[in-house]
């Protein structure tokens, strides 16, 4: 049965005091990490903005910029052997996992030196040391490779899980309905977390479904499905560590379904007039990170120098890994020859003439 969760910051702060809630207390540096990582994030995409926006790396960018709670609530407690599919919009999952920020900008930037040695388009971060997927082009497509990863840690018996993220648009293709079914049909250990943002590109939530809610599509897939405020972190944390647990103990998946928007195009090249402005500033009334910043005061938690602090501390990391990209050398056009799934595709493309099928 789906259940309708929907927790405003002011009742997630009474059961973060550990008065109610199905995880118990959270500890008040867990709330301060739950922010400041929101902060660095939001930091980390206005800085990738303005970079795009100065033609420091081309291809394209697409910014979460408001969205930082969904991401954060749920990725910030994974574990390194814990694997995520994100999608073009999770650049963000990356960073909460762990990934270095010289590797995240190196990336960015297409350098030889990145993890896909410069391959991708600059939304497509993966990291396999942390097990990040690289992103997939197809949208929901991460969805089918996460609930692979899912399937093979149960067949290896261990208790890590996976957690694949996708958009309220990814939920009207194939992909996205065969990942839920295969997942529930064998309890796979994974998370799927639906960020919606009521648009994919400029086609309005109305056109993709006909439901109000998209949790409530997991009933169909045996499984619960959840809607939580996606702008309030602490309520997204307490549904995802219950997920999360729910996985682990090999009891299958959980859909959950963030209510967010995104501030800016569907990238930076789409100036979104679709949209109407009115919608824009009342979603950005309800700033993830200024609800948290709020919550926060109000337990005594935050002060504007911890604020200024943070973005002062993570403005310097950045710069830092700014610098390595801009240093790192553009792989060789030759390069993309290199780790390609063919049987000597090197050798027919650099000697034409002299190239022999050896099969
Ligand atoms: C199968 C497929 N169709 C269309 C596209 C082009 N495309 C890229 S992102 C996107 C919108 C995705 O919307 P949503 O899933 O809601 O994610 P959001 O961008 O809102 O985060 C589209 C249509 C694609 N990459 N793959």
């Amino acid at each position: 049965m789906a259940t309708k969760v929907k927790e405003p910051v002011e009742k997630a702060a009474a059961s973060a005091n550990g008065a109610s809630g199905s995880t118990g207390l959270i500890s008040n540096e867990k709330l301060r990490q739950l922010y400041a990582t929101m902060l660095k994030c939001r930091t980390l995409e206005e800085r990738a903005r303005v970079l795009f926006k100065q033609s420091k790396f081309t291809g394209n960018y697409y910014a979460a910029v408001g969205q930082e709670a969904a991401a954060v609530g749920t990725a910030i407690d994974l574990r390194v052997e814990d694997t995520i599919g994100p999608s073009h919009r999770d650049f963000i999952t990356g960073f909460i996992k762990g990934a270095p920020l010289d590797k995240m900008l190196c990336h960015l930037y297409a350098r030889g030196n990145s993890p896909d040695k410069g391959r991708s388009s600059p939304a497509h971060f993966g990291y396999a040391p942390l097990n990040v997927i690289t992103p997939a082009s197809t949208i929901a497509a991460q969805l089918n490779i996460a609930t692979g990863v899912a399937l093979a840690n149960k067949m290896k018996k261990n208790d890590n899980i996976a957690v694949a993220y996708s958009g309220d648009g990814s939920t009207s293709l194939g992909f996205w309905h065969e990942a839920l079914n295969f997942a529930g049909v064998h309890d796979l250990p994974i998370v799927f977390v639906c960020q919606n943002n009521l648009w994919a590109e400029s086609v309005n939530l109305q056109f993709q479904t006909k439901v109000p809610d998209i949790s409530t599509k997991a009933q169909a897939y045996g499984f619960p499905g959840i809607t939580v405020d996606g702008n309030d972190v602490v309520a997204v944390y307490r549904v995802a560590q219950e997920a999360i647990a729910r996985a682990r103990r090999g009891q299958g998946p959980t859909l959950i379904e963030c209510k967010t928007y995104r501030w800016y195009g569907h990238s930076e090249i789409d100036p979104a007039k679709y949209r109407d402005p009115e919608e824009v500033e009342r979603w950005k009334a309800k700033d993830p990170i200024a609800n948290m910043e709020k919550y926060l005061t109000g337990k005594g938690l935050f002060t504007a120098e911890w604020k200024q602090e943070i973005v002062d501390g993570f403005n310097k990391e950045l710069d830092a890994a700014i610098e390595i990209a801009e240093q790192s050398a553009l792989p060789e056009g030759v390069e993309a020859l290199d780790h390609v799934f063919s049987f000597d595709i090197r050798e027919r493309v650099l000697n034409p003439k002299s190239y022999s099928p050896s099969y």
